[in-house]
């Protein structure tokens, strides 16, 4: 097994991915910026190496330091966890260029999923489901565009390749709206990604968003840990995640699942990653592939007993999977709140110091977060402080154990979403499971308009 491991990223990642580690008798160095120096995860490595100032650009973002800080320390490898430079192919391949392993997918793979386009193109040649739309990119031609439109039928969604995650899209409800819109959403793209591709899929009104975890080695073996619903969100930030999601049949799961796993083998996808579908009508249709671990694995490893960043860990060395499809088993339900230091009603980030801290605890309870009392939550990065993960033998049994952890749960010195998370855990529509990606925006329009 590896020695030592790099981790290039901060927060409650760099601390499971620490945990991970230590399990496996791995030793690690943690990279930070000058804001996150005293704080208690970056004592906690083995080894640290500060990277640049506060900002990211010039700190978890600063390739040439994070390559420095492996060398000086001798790392063999890097975990670069989720957001900052997880889903950069260039990060990736400078990584290998310079004779470390990257614990994710092979570079050429990251690109592949990065693009957008690539990405559908690949999963509909694997027999994966996709959204019925253009064939790969729009071309320039007006009259070609309106005449893919007509085919799909109204409305339509303008997505650019290189955005992904909800940026840069644009719904088209009528013919004498589309080539403007086409023609804004190429020039937005070619600001935002300096990449103007954009294509054309049919918009999907009232979806759910479901998504497949996925473990592969490099010998082409691949299995599916079941899905996740993450569709309580607002404004593209998940809020809530759960697995199973409610009221999908077992056998549909298990369905779209192997076509995930078989996708795996047949690209050569290598380590962790996440396909993620829109599930209406009973029909699962892809989106993107994600080629990262994710904020919301806790809930899979809560309903699978598999530690997904130990995995990663493993098969980027270079081990066969462990785990055959059939050692795979779905038992009982999770739920994951993510607590952001943020105004819980008009969503302002409230970063700051925490003066009181208790966390909850208890059967069935997992919290994944870095602070303390004490703690600074600095300004410049993300505003989750938190991951409360609720486990049950039923969902009813997980949604009562989050009411009580949310109700023991206390951080004073900032404000955080905790009472929101606490009006959803008695909301009735998410206590019957399967409201759509538009319930929390409508719930919280809803409340704005009482209020006015
Ligand atoms: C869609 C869609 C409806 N129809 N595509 C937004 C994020 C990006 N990953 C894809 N997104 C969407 N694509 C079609 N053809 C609706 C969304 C969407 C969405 C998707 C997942 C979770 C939250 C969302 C919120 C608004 C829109």
């Amino acid at each position: 097994m590896f020695e030592k491991i790099l981790i290039a990223n901060r927060g409650e990642i760099a601390l499971r991915i620490q945990r991970a580690c230590r399990e496996l008798g791995i030793k690690t160095v943690v990279v930070h910026s000058e804001a996150d120096r005293d704080a208690k995860y970056v004592k906690l490595a083995d080894e640290s190496v500060c990277i640049g100032p506060a900002p990211s650009a010039q700190s978890y973002l600063n390739i040439p330091a994070i390559i420095s800080a492996a060398e000086v320390t001798d790392a063999q490898a890097i975990h670069p966890g989720y957001g900052f430079l997880s889903e950069n192919a260039d990060f990736a391949e400078r990584v290998e260029t310079s004779g470390f392993v990257f614990i994710g997918p092979r570079a050429e793979t990251i690109r592949l999923m990065g693009d957008k386009v690539s990405a559908k193109d690949a999963m509909k040649a694997t027999g994966v489901p996709c959204v019925p739309g253009s064939e790969g990119a729009l071309p320039d031609d007006p009259k070609e565009i309106v005449a893919i439109a007509r085919q799909i039928g109204y409305p339509v969604i303008i997505k650019a390749a290189g955005g992904g995650g909800g940026r840069g899209m644009r719904v088209v409800h009528t013919e004498a709206a589309l080539v403007n819109a086409v023609q804004m959403t190429r020039q937005e793209a070619q600001t935002a990604f300096g990449n103007p591709t954009v294509y054309m899929e049919k918009f999907l009104e009232n979806p759910r968003h479901v998504e497949i975890q996925v473990l592969a080695d490099q010998f082409k073996n691949a299995i599916y840990l079941g899905e996740r619903d993450c569709s309580m969100q607002r404004r593209h930030q998940k809020v809530i995640e759960e697995a199973p999601a409610p009221h999908i049949p077992a056998r549909l799961i298990a369905r779209i699942g192997e076509r995930c796993a078989d996708a795996c083998r047949k690209i050569g996808y290598r380590g962790a990653g996440t396909f993620e579908f829109l599930y209406e009508n009973g029909e699962f249709y892809f989106i993107e592939m994600n080629t990262r671990v994710q904020v919301e694995h806790p809930v899979t490893e809560a309903i699978t007993g598999v530690d997904i960043v130990q995995e990663q860990i493993r098969v980027a060395f270079g081990e066969k999977l462990r785990l055959k499809q059939r050692d795979v088993e779905f038992r009982g339900h999770a739920i994951e709140c993510r607590i952001n230091a943020e105004d819980p009603f008009t969503f302002v980030p409230s970063p700051g110091k925490i003066e009181f801290y208790h966390p909850p605890g208890g059967p069935g309870i997992r919290v994944d977060s870095h602070i303390y009392q004490g703690y600074k939550v600095p300004s410049h990065y993300d505003s989750m402080v938190a991951k409360v993960i609720a486990y049950g033998d039923t969902r009813e049994q997980a949604i009562r154990r989050m009411r009580i952890a949310l109700s023991e749960m206390t951080i004073q010195g900032i404000k955080t979403n905790i009472p929101l998370h606490q009006e959803l855990m008695l909301d009735a529509r998410f206590v019957e499971g399967g409201t759509s990606i538009h319930y929390l925006e409508h719930k919280l329009a809803a409340k704005n308009e009482v209020k006015q």
